[in-house]
């Protein structure tokens, strides 16, 4: 399934490279005054946080569920007052399936029991998880957003349930007009959401998202955080759970020739910059580096200079093969993560986070970008190729591993300009 481009679907990246320009432009005119080149300004990373309202979207529906206003909005159940939660046993059997997973107990609104709101939050009391999460679209090339995201792990929920039997699978499934074709649907297997390894990041379900209750977009009231995966694993609007002894992964994704256990890459990503520079100033390139699976060692940059009437440079040829990288500056933790998180957040409590210091235990922390910055100097005038690439914690440089067709975007990005 690809994303339809939406003008309203201003990316992050889109959102920061129009705050980047502005500080180029302003770099620029200050340097057209200024004495020292030094007194050029490298531009600020990029916020940690992104704003809800600043991630890209990729939502379906005919209406698209965040759209609906009003009774509408009561009858599909998506106020935080209406909103319910069902957690089914799937009756699926087959040749080679011969019985059907099984419950203690269900969940559903027929029974008059299906969970609301306050009961998530009365568990979440008990069960909380906050994970500062990189949202990515295995479809789209650049990341969507940064969040702070707090729930409570899909295995506390699950154990409502009391004892499961022949369960293999957990299928899942958000709001979708009550039109079967418009069912957004995914999967996870049964251990990946009730073990969850000491030091490893549990699926969640959540309803805040940096401080604040998720927005209708943002797929609120609940949702579904998956923290590993890419985006089509974190179902908005969740309103349905049926646990399947089907060992078979149903995702919406998977049916458009995607690989429905892709995890989030190691990847670099360059900001929109200026396609012109004055020679005798330094010059910035700035992008976001996400540490996915493998983890983040470095991110590095190549500069090459284009000849006139030189053959172009593609990935793998001579040139490509003999290039110079070299490290970028990545941005440094934050010494005072109480001006990031939301008021009344301690990093303590974030996953990720040593719970002793409220240091990050890893950096970046796993499933999160930070700011990289390459700074290029004394630069002839000519034409010249920028390119940066991440390489992960097996020495791996982007783009491998080498993404199979549909298991997530992996390409190194070049900017090209021009110094005169
Ligand atoms: N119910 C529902 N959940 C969904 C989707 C959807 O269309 N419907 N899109 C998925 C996909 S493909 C992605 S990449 C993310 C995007 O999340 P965002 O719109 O909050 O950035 O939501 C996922 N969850
Ligand atoms: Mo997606």
């Amino acid at each position: 399934m690809t994303t339809p481009p939406s003008p309203e679907n201003l990316s992050r990246r889109e959102f920061v490279r129009t705050a980047s320009l502005a500080a180029s432009a302003l770099a620029a005119g200050a340097a057209s005054t200024a004495p020292a080149a030094e007194s050029v300004k490298p531009p600020a990373p990029h916020p940690l946080l992104t704003k809800a309202a600043d991630f890209q979207d990729v939502s379906r529906g005919n209406p698209k569920p965040h759209t609906l206003v009003g009774e509408a909005l009561v009858q599909a159940r998506l106020t935080p007052e209406t909103w319910r939660l069902e957690i089914v046993a799937d009756t699926f059997t087959s040749d080679v399936v011969k019985e059907p997973a099984s419950l203690g107990k269900q969940f559903t609104l027929d029974g008059g029991n299906a969970l609301d709101l306050p009961a998530l939050i009365e568990l979440g009391k008990k069960h909380s998880v906050k994970f500062l999460k990189a949202f990515q679209c295995l479809n789209i090339a650049s990341p969507l957003g940064q969040g702070l995201w707090e729930g409570v792990p899909l295995r506390e929920v699950l154990r409502l349930c009391g004892p499961m039997k022949n369960v293999r699978r957990i299928y899942y499934s958000g709001f979708h007009n009550n039109d079967p074709k418009q069912l957004f649907q995914s999967s996870l297997t049964y251990t990946e959401a009730m073990e969850t390894a000491p030091g490893e990041l549990p699926p969640f379900i959540a309803w805040r998202l940096n401080g604040d209750a998720i927005p209708l977009k943002r797929g609120g009231p609940v949702r579904l955080v998956i923290p590993w995966a890419h985006g089509f694993k974190s179902i908005k609007w969740l309103q349905r759970i049926a646990v399947t002894n089907d060992f078979k992964a149903m995702d919406t994704y998977a049916n458009a020739n995607n690989d429905p256990e892709s995890h989030l890459k190691t990847a670099a990503y360059i900001d929109h910059a200026p396609e012109k520079f004055s020679a005798g100033q330094p010059i910035f390139f700035t992008g976001l580096a996400l540490s996915g699976l493998s983890g983040l060692q470095r991110v590095e940059w190549w500069l090459h200079r284009v000849e006139p009437d030189a053959k172009p440079v593609v990935q793998d040829d001579e040139t490509y093969a003999a290039a110079q990288w070299t490290p970028c500056e990545l941005e440094a933790p934050p010494s005072d993560w109480s001006s990031v998180f939301p008021a009344g957040v301690s990093s303590k409590d974030v996953l990720g986070f040593d719970p002793k210091t409220g240091k990050p235990a890893t950096w970046p922390l796993r499933y999160s970008m930070i700011s990289w910055f390459a700074t290029l100097r004394d630069l002839k005038p000519g034409k010249y190729e920028f390119r940066a690439r991440a390489v992960d914690m097996n020495g791996f440089a982007q783009p491998e591993p080498r993404p199979i067709a549909k298991a997530g975007k992996n390409a190194v990005e070049v900017h090209k300009f021009e110094v005169a």
